[in-house]
């Protein structure tokens, strides 16, 4: 090797050494680094710890000792919501679609509509094949038998490939002339009140904080009252809610009176003139006696003001199948259910089970729970949901 190109091996190395050093030096004079701070993380769905209020919420007593109302400005709802909740809860989302979700119920009938897609005339297989399938969707005996009977109808010298629309036809009539009016309705006046009822587990707080969502996002203000002052931690678990969704709360203490609670609940919202107050209720109490009477009585007290309860929503959980309906007659005869909401549709097979609380009930299913999230609650379309069982 050259003398030269042993100069110049040497320049180089000294130069790279000379790059790594100084700016380490320089570093080390100034201010020292902050070392890297990792995302700041949080639970999609925090655990309802035994809260106190809402950081930067404003607390005020209010008419009954026992109650108190947390009211949440928007800085207090921001404060407390976390990078993911953000993403959850504020962020414009894609709407949820039924026939996305209803996956399993789908599944019912694929195999009914691989039988159907030859060609020919209709055989009585095929009939004993779609009677089976509405039994498996637990569509309910009485209520499959007619909608059989309203296909045969419509099938006079129908091929089997013409089943599938045939079917959604007879769904989509047989929901649209049960299910009537399905919208939420609102007070003319004053705040309007929607009273949340069924049994444990179903998704009643879920589907509370739901509603407060699309209220919210339609731009009305909203209260959210814990009248389930049975259960350890419900009033927590709304209250996750209401921090996270920017609405008020009204709550009491564990085990004090729900009425009180609701009670509360309308004065402030009637003061702040609030426009919905969404009443989330206990699902289960010492006995069933206790529960019908207790919901009994917190329906007359919002009947006090005049107007105000515009909505019995009995919240059904779909996996339950026929059992629902057992549980609507029940809470029917307490409190006259307005309407049905039927929960967990996306993770079950029984999506049929909306025909037959219709037909044997005669309520209208006006709301179906697709998931656990705030946006995963959607009107429920007869129309929809008959094409989606077939397609
Ligand atoms: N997959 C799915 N899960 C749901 C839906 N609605 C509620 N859940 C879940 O069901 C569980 C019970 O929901 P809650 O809202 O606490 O039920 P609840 O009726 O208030 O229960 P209690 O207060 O004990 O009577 C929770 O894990 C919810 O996330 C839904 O539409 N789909
Ligand atoms: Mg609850």
């Amino acid at each position: 090797m050259s003398t030269t190109a042993l100069v110049v091996l040497v320049a180089i190395f000294v130069l790279a050494a000379l790059l790594i050093v100084v700016p380490r030096l320089a570093r080390g004079r100034g201010a020292p680094e902050a070392p890297p701070q990792p995302p700041p993380v949080r639970a999609p769905e925090p655990v309802p710890e035994p809260t106190e209020p809402a950081p930067a919420a404003e607390v005020v007593e209010a008419v009954v000792g026992e109650v108190v109302v947390e009211e949440t400005t928007e800085e207090s709802a921001q404060a407390e919501v976390g990078v993911e909740t953000e993403i959850e809860v504020d962020e414009a989302v894609e709407p949820v679609r039924l026939r996305d979700r209803l996956g399993r119920t789908r599944s019912t009938f694929a195999g009914l509509l691989g039988t159907l897609r030859r060609s020919g005339g209709l055989t009585d297989d095929d009939w004993d094949e779609l009677e089976e399938t509405l039994l498996l969707a637990d569509v309910g005996l009485a209520t499959t038998q007619a909608v059989v009977e309203g296909v045969r109808a419509r099938a006079k010298g129908a091929d089997a490939a013409d089943l599938p629309g045939l079917l959604r036809d007879e769904i989509a009539a047989r929901l649209t002339a049960t299910g009537g009016d399905r919208s939420l309705h609102h007070a003319a006046e004053g705040p309007t009140v929607w009273l949340m009822v069924g049994v444990n587990g179903v998704g009643k707080t879920t589907t509370t904080a739901k509603l407060a969502k699309r209220e919210r996002d339609a731009d009305r203000t909203v209260l959210l009252a814990a009248a389930d002052t049975f259960r350890a931690a419900a009033a927590d678990q709304l209250g996750m809610w209401a921090g996270r969704l920017g609405c008020d709360l009204v709550r009491g203490q564990d085990g004090g009176d729900p009425g009180a609670v609701v009670f509360d609940a309308m004065d402030a919202a009637a003061a702040r003139d609030l426009d919905v107050v969404i009443v989330d209720t206990a699902g289960r109490l010492h006995t069933k006696v206790n529960l019908m009477n207790e919901l009994e009585k917190l329906k007359r007290i919002v009947e006090r003001r005049p107007g105000a309860l515009q909505e019995v929503l009995l919240v059904l959980d779909a996996a339950t199948g026929q059992n629902g309906l057992t549980q609507a007659r029940e809470f029917a005869e307490s409190v006259d259910i307005t309407g049905v909401v039927l929960t967990k549709l996306d993770g079950t097979a029984k999506g049929g089970v909306v025909l037959a609380i219709e037909a044997e009930f005669g309520v209208p299913v006006k709301l179906v729970g697709l998931g656990e999230g705030a946006d995963d609650l959607v009107p429920f379309d007869p129309d929809e949901f008959a094409a989606a069982l077939v397609e």
